[in-house]
């Protein structure tokens, strides 16, 4: 079989998804077309291949996609491409994150964005797209103590009424900015309601002592957890941590690169959690941003470490022991994988 058939027929599981970074090419075009007068062009909603950016740069890049993305019209089209666009890459179950916005001038609420999000994961489904979707929450870091409250009170309603869709909690946002200890107490409540935790952990360097402290709730996933290990930095004491508690750990290798946080692909730190045993799901962040996918982050990580068909076979597979949907979920999936294997080998 041809590599790049096999890695798209690959049945995967994406963990580690912000809505609004992962807007394509095409719907770029087609935002852009709705809002001329805003001069926004595609060069400046996408690093494109061989590009780098400062990851200060990159969440300039986040901010002019929002001035596309603030109408409840905009949010239902964006996710709902978005999630047809993984769907069409072989993904079969997406956990989505993304921070529920207001725009005064639209009349967007909060609740209205995550109602909306849940809208577009309801009529994919409706559609027959198959791709089983969930969504979390996310606290935006820089937003404090009150905001992230309020995020958590939303995440909890709708836990409740979305039959299922809302599972969970993310906290993402620039790393350089806020602190950990202030966005514990909504943290600590979300979990206490039975939401699941996803946190960025350890993007930058100089965040141990955040990292530690929320290593202690402790979280369901880590995100990137680039500093975490002594090799760049971090410490044996946050990896043992890590390790006993069995935390997976969301790894995105091109958006790393790009946003510079690690050196080359190469010197990723999946190889030093891979080597170890530990499960480590790889996903894409911001597939329209880093103008990727994750077909092509699993063939990345396959030729830059060697891993053969089997062995990322097992990673995809693994994936799904560390999904937040429920039980029967997991067992649907590990169907699908079993009768989707003689295809590809
Ligand atoms: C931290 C990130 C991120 O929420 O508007 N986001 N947070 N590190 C990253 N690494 C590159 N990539 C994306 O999607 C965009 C938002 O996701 C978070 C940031 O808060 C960004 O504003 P949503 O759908």
């Amino acid at each position: 079989m041809d590599n790049d058939v096999f890695y798209r027929e690959l049945p995967k599981v994406e963990l580690h998804a912000h809505l609004n970074g992962s807007v394509s090419a095409q719907t770029i075009e087609k935002l852009i077309s709705r809002k001329p007068h805003l001069n926004i062009e595609h060069s400046m909603t996408a690093i494109g291949k061989g590009q780098r950016r400062t990851l200060d740069e990159c969440f300039e890049v986040f901010r002019v996609i929002h001035k596309l993305v603030d109408t409840e019209e905009d949010i239902l089209m964006v996710a709902t491409d978005v999630i047809k666009e993984f769907a069409a890459d072989g993904v079969k179950y997406l956990e989505l994150r993304s921070t529920p916005r207001e725009e005064r001038d639209t009349g967007l609420t909060k609740k209205t964005y995550i109602e909306t999000v849940i809208k577009a994961i309801q009529k994919c489904k409706e559609e027959g797209a198959d791709i089983d979707v969930r969504f979390l929450v996310a606290i935006d870091r820089r937003n404090g103590t009150e905001v992230a409250l309020e995020t958590v009170n939303l995440a909890e309603e709708f836990m409740l009424s979305s039959d299922g869709l809302v599972v969970g909690v993310d906290l993402s946002g620039d790393p350089t900015v806020g602190h950990g200890k202030d966005l514990l107490p909504a943290l600590q409540k979300a979990k206490n309601s039975g939401l699941k935790l996803s946190l960025h952990l350890s993007e930058i360097p100089s965040q141990l002592d955040e990292s530690d402290l929320l290593l202690s709730l402790p979280p369901d996933r880590i995100g990137h957890g680039t500093f975490l290990h002594p090799e760049v930095g971090g410490s044996q004491s946050l990896v043992n941590k890590v390790v006993q508690k069995k935390i997976p750990i969301e790894l995105c290798l091109t958006s790393n690169v790009k946003g510079n946080t690690v050196p080359c692909y190469s010197k990723h730190h999946f190889k030093y959690w891979y080597e170890l045993g530990h499960p480590t799901v790889i996903c894409t962040d911001d597939k329209g941003v880093f103008c990727t996918d994750l077909s092509q982050e699993y063939q990345l990580a396959a030729s830059t470490f060697g891993l053969s068909h089997e062995a990322v076979w097992k990673l995809s597979q693994q994936a799904i022991d560390c999904i937040f949907g429920p039980e029967i979920v997991k067992q649907q999936l590990q169907e699908k994988w079993n009768d989707l294997h003689p295809q590809l080998f």
